[in-house]
């Protein structure tokens, strides 16, 4: 077996593996899992593997364009003459590493998108009904909220969503989630924010003349600040009492 063979088949072998292992084993280290940052780094593989794709087929391509152009007018080039066994190993040994490659990335994807629909145990509900052209959120403790609401830095939030009248998808970029809101089904994505900042959310299904100004603020407090904010939004919520 030539060195590259063992390659090719060593990566199909990692990458169906890969597949075979459930996302809750790899967050079993009780470490709440970060999928945004696993979609760079997934998002970054793919690059990296486009790009030593492009430069070396097309390094290649180059040099042999340069070496075998034609120097006469009418030339006929003389290519060698390849075995059997040589080509069917220039089709098979490229096509075995690219697969074990492609594979090894839908795996991953597979397992990453697993962690992203599996909401982590203890995260903050928040149900959230879009209309056109607003988010309605609701924390369910009384506090309600349009376009502006607060999370805790470090807690998975999971957003329980529908809409009040055509289809939705609400989607915070920084996060690297979106989700479809639509009438009469409810749907769910989660997130957490790993440090403080607003992160903008914005509409992301055309759904009207004012979709494009459909956007919400989530801005991620430490937890002693969003407690805090509960408890004022609480408090402006109450019933004021009367003089009579
Ligand atoms: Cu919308």
């Amino acid at each position: 077996m030539t060195g590259n063979k063992k390659i090719g088949w060593v990566s199909v072998l990692a990458g169906l593996a890969a597949f075979a292992v459930p996302a809750a084993v790899l967050a079993a280290d009780g470490k709440i899992p970060d999928p945004a940052a696993d979609w760079n780094h997934l998002f970054g593989h793919v690059l990296l593997d486009i790009i030593i794709i492009g430069v070396a087929f097309g390094g290649w391509g180059a040099y042999m364009l340069v070496k075998y152009r034609a120097t006469a007018p009418g030339q006929v080039g003389q290519g060698p003459k390849l075995s059997v066994a040589q080509a069917i190993a220039l089709a098979v040994i490229p096509a075995v590493v690219f697969m074990a490659d492609d594979f090894y990335l839908a795996a991953n994807g597979w397992v990453l998108w697993n962690t992203q629909r599996t909401v982590p145990a203890g995260a903050l509900e928040i149900r959230m009904t879009a209309n056109q052209f607003y988010w309605d959120f609701d924390f369910g403790n009384g506090v309600t909220a349009t376009n502006e609401i607060k999370v805790p830095v470090g807690k998975p939030v999971v957003m329980r969503m529908t809409s009040n009248d055509v289809v939705h998808s609400f989607g915070i970029p920084d996060f690297r989630i979106k989700e479809d809101a639509v009438p009469g089904r409810k749907t769910f994505l989660w997130f957490v924010a790993q440090k403080p900042g607003r992160y903008l959310a914005t509409c992301g299904e055309y759904c009207g003349m004012s979709h494009a100004q459909m956007g919400a603020w989530i801005e991620a407090v430490p937890q002693a600040d969003y407690d805090a904010w509960i408890k004022s939004q609480q408090h402006a919520s109450a019933p004021q009492p009367s003089n009579s």
